[in-house]
Order: C-alpha cells, then sequence, then structure tokens
C-alpha cells in the first residue's frame, strides 16, 4: 500500500496511514448529520477517540466547557488512558507577522481545564498594539499551557491567512511500534471542522529537520469516530459564538513523518500547495512502542 506520496519539493503529502484505509471519502464536508459519523461500517481500522463532557448529558451543551479527551481505543482494542497521553511539554521559537487580534488560544469560558478564555498573542506583554520579543516568548508558554491537556475546547487558533510556526517538545520520546506503517499512530492532530492546513516537521535533538516533513490537508482530517466530537468557537471579546463546531483529527504513523521515534516537532501552517490558513487545533501523542519505558531510558 502506497501511504506517502512526495512531491517534488521532498514534502511528503499524507495520505493518511489508518484512516485512509477506511474512511470513505467526502466523510467531512461540514454536513452536521447528527445521527453517527456517516462512515458506515467501514471504519474498523481508524482509532476512536472517547470524550468526556463532564456535568452534560448531551455532549453538544458542553462546547462552551469541558469536552475532554478519555481515552483512544486502537483497532485491535489496546486502551490508551489518559496517564500515557502525551502532550508538548515546552514550546520555542514562535514566529507569527500576520496582523494582530488574529493569533490566539482559546478555551470555552466555563472551562475547567486549562486557562478559560481567549488570549491574543499581542496583548501577552501589556502592550496590545505590536508583537514584541517578549510576546512571542510569553505566547510560547500560552501555547504551551493550551496544548498540554486534554480539554479540546482549548486550542491554537488564527484567526487570518497567514503563517506561523513554533516548535514542540514532548513531554517524553515517542516511539513508533513498528518500523511499518501501522495501526497504532502515534500524533494525533485535532482540527476544527478539518477543513485547515498544516505541517509537521520531526526535529532531531539539536532541533534540526529530520525524516520528511507532512502535509497535513482538510482530506486527511476526519471525523472523530465511534462518534463526532463538537467544540465551541469563541469570538474576539473571548464570548462563545453560537453553535457548535465539529472537530475531526488527523492520525499519523511516525514512519509518515520518516522517522521511528520523535520528542521535538515544528509545527507550522504554512504548506507548499496553498490551502485554507485559519488553522485551529489541538496536539497529542502516544508511545506506541511496546518497551517504552527501556527505550526511554535508554536514549533521554
Ligand atoms: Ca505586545
Ligand atoms: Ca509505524
Ligand atoms: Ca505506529
Ligand atoms: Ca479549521
Amino acid at each position: 500500500m502506497t501511504i506517502i506520496a512526495r512531491s517534488g519539493a521532498g514534502v511528503a503529502v499524507l495520505a493518511l496511514a489508518v484512516a485512509a484505509m477506511s474512511a470513505p471519502p467526502g466523510g467531512g464536508g461540514g454536513g452536521g448529520d447528527g445521527g453517527g459519523n456517516g462512515n458506515g461500517g467501514g471504519n474498523a481500522q481508524a482509532p476512536r477517540f472517547f470524550v468526556a463532557t463532564p456535568g452534560f448529558a448531551n455532549p453538544r451543551d458542553a462546547v462552551h466547557a469541558d469536552v475532554l479527551i478519555d481515552r483512544v481505543v486502537y483497532p485491535d482494542g489496546t486502551t490508551i488512558e489518559t496517564d500515557r497521553f502525551i502532550f508538548p511539554a515546552d514550546v520555542v521559537d514562535m514566529s507569527y507577522a500576520g496582523p494582530i487580534r488574529a493569533f490566539r488560544t482559546m478555551n470555552g469560558p466555563d472551562a475547567t481545564v486549562g486557562i478559560p478564555g481567549v488570549a491574543y498573542i499581542e496583548a501577552q506583554d501589556g502592550v496590545p498594539g505590536n508583537i514584541s520579543l517578549q510576546d512571542r516568548l510569553l505566547f510560547c508558554d500560552r501555547v504551551e499551557a493550551t496544548l498540554g491537556n486534554v480539554n479540546l475546547n482549548d486550542r491554537v487558533h488564527l484567526a487570518a491567512q497567514t503563517s506561523y510556526g513554533f516548535v514542540v517538545s514532548l513531554g517524553t520520546r515517542v516511539w513508533d511500534n513498528s518500523f511499518s506503517l501501522d495501526e497504532r499512530p502515534e500524533l494525533f492532530i485535532f482540527e476544527e471542522q478539518g477543513n485547515s492546513v498544516l505541517t509537521v516537521q520531526a526535529l532531531g535533538d539539536q532541533l534540526q529537520p529530520v525524516g520528511t516533513p507532512v502535509e497535513i490537508r482538510a482530506v486527511d482530517i476526519r471525523s472523530i469516530q465511534p462518534t463526532k466530537v463538537w467544540v465551541g468557537r469563541f469570538g474576539n471579546n473571548g464570548l462563545p459564538q453560537s453553535g457548535t463546531y465539529e472537530l475531526k483529527v488527523a492520525s499519523i504513523d511516525l514512519n509518515s513523518l520518516g522517522v521511528t521515534s520523535v520528542k521535538y516537532l515544528r509545527i507550522t501552517n504554512a504548506v507548499t500547495g496553498g490551502g485554507e490558513m485559519s488553522t485551529d487545533f489541538k496536539l497529542l501523542a502516544i508511545d506506541t512502542s511496546p518497551a517504552e519505558a527501556a527505550q526511554t531510558m535508554a536514549f533521554d
């Protein structure tokens, strides 16, 4: 099975290892059917995500509060609980040159996991008119806090068609369970509506590029199984926008990144072929290796 197609620029376009095996085309498209994921019975090989919405019997009522990843279940039934979730533990090298009032973290005003509300890069230093070095440094901390928890309402959002980039250091090194493409992806990129672009590049210990950058595109980002997940969006004043919005996921086996393990990743919304750049995302990693503890000791 051909999973990765290399473009002339040497960039791998993620043809999605696991979900592509199973999800039919057209599973997204923004048609909220509310009646399951519309994927019929063909998705047995995609990881499943189970989400908790404490205090809300209807998950759609939690979109201004907590929408929490509870566990991930791989196709073979292996269940990964939150104690094995690996999040970005440090964020550095923040770049952004777009307009103010556009690049932000956001979370539900009623959230109890993560910092509630909206935070803009330019406002971090107390002077909201421009983006200073201090703004970028402090926004690294804010992004780290946003990406460092299980609340899917707590995301990094760009409300503009321009570029940003930063480097995340995962809490621990993540290893691939198999040196071929397999059904236990290690990286999960959640994207609101699944319509935006992102590039993920593995980095070595000196933060040098290694492996192959992967462009994640709308086609790679699929409805979450076994049931769709709904999140909120928040205006520039931090108040919730009306409605609920589907959060989708791209599941990435480390083979797609051309590495067998990774601790550092560059995330940018720049891609070679263009696309919808107002990316709104969250990142989760799982070490799928059977002997991760020994490997971590050997290599850290
Ligand atoms: Ca500022
Ligand atoms: Ca693999
Ligand atoms: Ca794997
Ligand atoms: Ca989006």
